[in-house]
């Protein structure tokens, strides 16, 4: 085995919002791998227009930067839990990692999560205590709690001897020792030189695993991964290993490899870099290219299970058509299976009904950006509500269950444990600050969250932060019973106009503006009781010439609450959709016409006779 010197691969890990896409910049801007006069911003690689949006990390992605001529290739990873999978899907990348943890919250569980991969990867650890610029930092405290978080996930005792860095990513800065001044971010560079082991590397025929798939019109598929033996070089002959265990022959077209934020085309590359190779036609993640003198592949990217499943179905409102470029049961299949490519802990399965198709992701956001990105690119389709996936296990059914911490003030304490109970979850731990602001652990099953988000935001007035993670499997309990109101929903297709609405807000709040276009079925509000009430929020005052949605002046209306498509995904029950175009999202009963819930309701009292 020898060694590259001239490498150093690392992959950066966190809880949500510790601070890693602002760390890689920092290490970006110091590394002057932009000109002088160009803006580049915050949160560099989260170029993604949701990345953006949402600031926070979706996909893992690669960087590199060179410092005093050795070339540190870089993996900003998401801290979402509902993200892990790509987590585990770059993580082979990487020699080191380096851990951050904020200054004030301390380890959290996806700390916990991320950590436990790198180290049962065996990847060489270094604890990064991030925000340390941040008032009421606990920096000591942090460190002691990142600690024993090592000792309850340490697989071998020299994993126990980790380095710390403390750093301010906002203000670009790291110190190895608390109490002197940081001037910049050298001690990290100096640390990762030093602490992280340079890639082993085997010589011998080119074998290399693809860990990432990108797409350019002009080079076609892009397949980016480590290279784990030998060299590879334009116009060379290659091989690609499936999952199926079939072999490909090609010719690489061009190397490239990561500078910044650019991908340089090189001559040719060698074992332990990160390298993007073109000319693949058809290679997947998991996937091992090769030279074809020894076609071995090596081991596939494994990633944990999905945990909840919702169904994505044509468009079957009367508006179905109007507002997407692409409806068809086609174009949604078509486009679903394709989003596997990349997305490696997403799974996608016909149903008996052929319009309709099982997905089924890591959690509740993940499906919802993929919905939201499906709707920019002008598809238009329904979902349903999100269920917990259950199995048979030893002829026992088990569901998921996940660890829930919550972050908010004394106050709400009440109110939150009587709605949490009330989802089957059991308080495990309780920690006050002695300044009004507690952190609350509950054990949860998923399918008590689901619905759960949008409910502890209102009742905590958005002043708590909630995160989530997946435990295991544990023997089904019974089923949850909806605390959810009723619906207020529209009995006829037209345009809702004041007059309309100013009935329905006598019975309740609403969800849309005067003007909108409703069909029979369409939710357009809550009633405050649990059942739903039909209501026509077309009706008009008295019939006139002029039909028009403002004809009703005078009335004053309270402003609508307007949902975003995950609160839309979170809100509705079983017998309910959300209807998904590039325009609107609509919230509808799944029988649109009050007859056919009616029958369906009775149809149901029925069985639960016999
Ligand atoms: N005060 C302070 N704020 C910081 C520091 N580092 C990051 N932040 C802020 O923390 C927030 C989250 O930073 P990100 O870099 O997006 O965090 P992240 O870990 O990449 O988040 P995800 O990728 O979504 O998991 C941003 O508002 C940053 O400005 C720091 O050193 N000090
Ligand atoms: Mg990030």
């Amino acid at each position: 085995m020898n060694y590259r010197s001239d490498i150093r691969n690392i992959a950066i890990i966190a809880h949500v919002d510790h601070g890693k896409t602002t760390l890689v910049d920092a290490m970006l801007k110091q590394s002057k791998v932009f000109r002088d006069s160009q803006k580049v911003g915050e949160l560099i690689m989260d170029q993604n227009a949701l990345e953006r949006e949402k600031g926070i990390t979706i996909m893992a992605k690669n960087t590199a930067v060179i410092y005093r001529g050795v070339k540190i290739n870089i993996i900003d990873t998401p801290g979402h839990a509902d993200f892990s999978g790509e987590v585990e899907r770059v993580i082979n990348m990487a020699d080191g990692c380096l851990l951050l943890v904020d200054s004030i919250e301390g380890p959290m569980p996806q700390t916990k999560f991320v950590l436990r991969q790198a180290l049962e990867k065996g990847l060489r650890p270094i604890v990064v205590i991030n925000k340390i610029d941040r008032q009421n930092s606990r920096i000591a405290e942090v460190l002691k709690l990142t600690e024993d978080l090592f000792l309850k996930l340490a697989t071998s005792a020299d994993q126990l001897d980790f380095p710390v860095v403390y750093a301010s990513a906002t203000g670009g800065t790291a110190v190895s020792e608390l109490g002197t001044e940081g001037k910049d971010i050298t001690p990290l560079f100096e640390c990762i030189l030093e602490e992280v082991p340079p890639p082993q590397i085997e010589s011998g025929p080119f074998q290399m695993l693809v860990s990432n798939l990108d797409y350019d019109s002009h080079k076609g598929k892009i397949a980016i991964g480590r290279i784990w033996r030998g060299k590879v070089a334009a116009h060379d002959p290659v091989v690609c290993l499936s999952a199926d265990g079939g072999l490909s022959h090609y010719e690489i077209s061009e190397v490239l490899t990561y500078l910044g934020l650019k991908r340089l085309e090189v001559a040719e590359a060698e074992a332990g870099d990160i390298v993007a190779v073109t000319g693949l036609e058809k290679v997947g993640i998991g996937d091992t290219i090769a030279s074809p003198d020894r076609p071995e592949a090596l081991p596939r990217i494994e990633v944990g299970e999905p945990t909840v499943e919702m169904t994505f179905g044509v468009n079957t409102s009367p508006f179905s058509g109007r507002e997407g470029y692409f409806s068809t049961t086609r174009q949604l299949r078509a486009r679903l299976y394709k989003e596997l490519e990349t997305n490696l802990s997403l799974r996608v399965q016909d149903t008996d009904s052929p319009d309709t198709f099982l997905v089924k992701g890591r959690g509740e956001l993940h499906l919802a950006i993929l919905i939201e990105t499906m709707r920019r690119e002008g598809y238009e389709f329904e979902v349903s509500r999100p269920e917990a996936i259950t199995k048979v296990v030893d002829g026992n059914l088990v569901e998921p269950v996940e660890a829930l911490t919550l972050d908010t003030k004394e106050e709400y304490v009440g109110v939150l444990t009587e709605m949490l109970s009330k989802r089957q979850a059991q308080l495990t731990d309780m920690r006050n600050d002695g300044h009004d602001n507690i952190r609350l652990e509950f054990h949860i099953p998923t399918k008590g969250l689901i619905g759960f988000r949008g409910a502890f935001l209102t009742a905590t007035r958005g002043e708590g932060i909630m995160n989530t993670i997946f435990l295991g499997y544990e023997a089904w309990r019974k089923a949850i019973v909806s605390t959810r109101n009723g619906a207020l929903v529209a009995s006829e297709q037209g345009i809702a106009v004041s007059y309309g609405l100013n009935n329905a807000q006598g019975r309740g709040l609403t969800f849309i503006e005067p003007g909108t276009l409703v069909y029979e079925g369409m939710i357009v509000g809550m009633n405050p009781r649990p059942q739903d009430i039909a209501i026509n929020v077309c009706k008009e005052k008295k019939k006139t010439n002029v039909r028009s949605s403002t004809s009703d002046i005078g009335i004053k209306l309270t402003p609508p609450v307007q949902m975003s498509l995950e609160q839309a995904i979170d809100f509705i029950n079983k017998d309910e959709l959300v209807e998904v175009t590039p325009e609107n999202i609509r919230l509808r009963k799944k029988l649109l016409t009050q007859a056919q819930r009616l029958r369906d309701i009775s149809s149901a009292r029925r069985s639960i006779k016999q």
